[in-house]
């Protein structure tokens, strides 16, 4: 039997998504992955903005936990459009906010992931890139981003990644008011959320984490904000406080030439402000990027440098691979399968074992 990771001191806790009982990688399956310490889920049977009833919170925990794993880790409490466009009824939301972060610290969870995106959420092209060895995996190719601009009357397309809950006609709209919006306004919209949230995280003993915008720059002429170091800073100037912390999302981040990924990890991971990691590893082309498989070897992102960064940093978090490619014939939810996510599980381990003994 082999211990969980977390189990060993301070250290590294390793975790993995789950989409709840609908998904088809089961708990099972992930239990099995040597080192696995919890799983990152969320609730999903109520509209974003709404308070999480506690029975179902209740339920994910015990399934968690009859699995023989830990629910520490919540993503996402998903932020209300309205929050981030700063309306009147953005008050309405915050405090339901504020409740399911105590609601589900009431169940254990110590750390809540969430982004602050316009309307898009993660943006992708395509869902099942072929590459040279016979996997497929989710791409984006700027090309593509901008045959699909939602303002374009004649396009039909949509991008995988789009809320679906939207008309054509309702999404034009939300586009069209953060179109209006500068880059200052959401980061007024930002800190009036995070300030209202933060007081309560502290109390809960809740650390959070924002994830950074995927990929991380502006799409559609949206403003996105959590982009880059110099954004980071004064993202967590907001709130210079433990609890205000990032998940430092390797692909997101490191999709851009721009950011120095080990260097951040290793900065933020010393300030004690990186409470969650996605370790994902990418090609960075000239006309836009490739999730790969998480060895360095197989894209741009020298992973060693990002997990020595954190190890060498007291980094004690919690981590998980992020999204892999679908091999071995599996089909499922992109970038969500078991295989290639428990390869880079193992990979993550071996990193961290080496880092450990050396
Ligand atoms: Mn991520």
């Amino acid at each position: 039997m082999c211990e969980s990771s977390g189990e060993m001191g301070i250290t590294m806790k390793l975790s993995f998504r789950w989409y709840g009982k609908e998904d088809k990688v089961t708990l099972k399956n992930i239990r099995q992955i040597p080192g696995m310490h919890s799983i990152v889920t969320a609730v999903y049977d109520v509209p974003v903005g709404e308070v999480w009833s506690r029975e179902s919170i209740g339920v994910l925990k015990r399934q968690i936990e009859d699995a023989g794993l830990k629910f520490e880790v919540v993503e996402s409490i998903p932020v209300h459009e309205d929050i981030k466009l700063g309306k009147k009824s953005r008050d309405r939301y915050i405090d339901n906010y504020c409740e399911n972060i105590r609601r589900v610290a009431g169940a254990g969870v110590k750390c809540i992931c969430y982004n602050f995106m316009p309307v898009f959420d993660w943006t992708r092209t395509e869902l099942a890139h072929q590459l040279p060895d016979g996997s497929t995996t989710l791409a984006y190719y700027q090309e593509q981003v901008d045959r699909a601009d939602p303002l374009q009357g004649d396009s039909d397309l949509t991008l995988p990644g789009w809320d679906a809950s939207y008309s054509r006609e309702e999404l034009k709209g939300v586009v069209e008011e953060y179109r209006a919006m500068t880059e200052e306004s959401l980061w007024e919209n930002l800190e009036y959320f995070i300030r209202k949230i933060i007081p309560v995280a502290r109390e809960c003993n809740v650390n959070m984490a924002i994830h950074e915008d995927d990929p991380c720059w502006s799409i559609f002429g949206l403003p996105r904000i959590i982009t880059c170091e110099e954004n980071l800073d004064r993202f967590l100037s907001l709130a210079n406080v433990t609890n205000n912390g990032i998940t430092l999302c390797t692909g997101s981040l490191g999709c851009s030439g721009h950011n120095n990924v080990a260097k951040l990890a290793a900065k933020y991971a010393a300030m004690g402000r990186i409470h969650f990691v996605h370790m994902r590893n990418v090609a960075v082309l000239e006309n836009g990027f490739e999730e790969r498989a998480h060895l360095s070897s197989c894209g741009t992102l020298d992973m060693y440098a990002i997990m020595k960064a954190l190890h060498d940093n007291d980094f004690h978090g919690y981590i998980r691979p992020d999204h892999g490619r679908m091999i071995w014939g599996e089909t499922g939810r992109p970038g969500y399968g078991l295989y290639d996510r428990a390869l880079g599980a193992t990979y993550l381990n071996g990193l961290w074992e080496a880092l450990e003994k050396q």
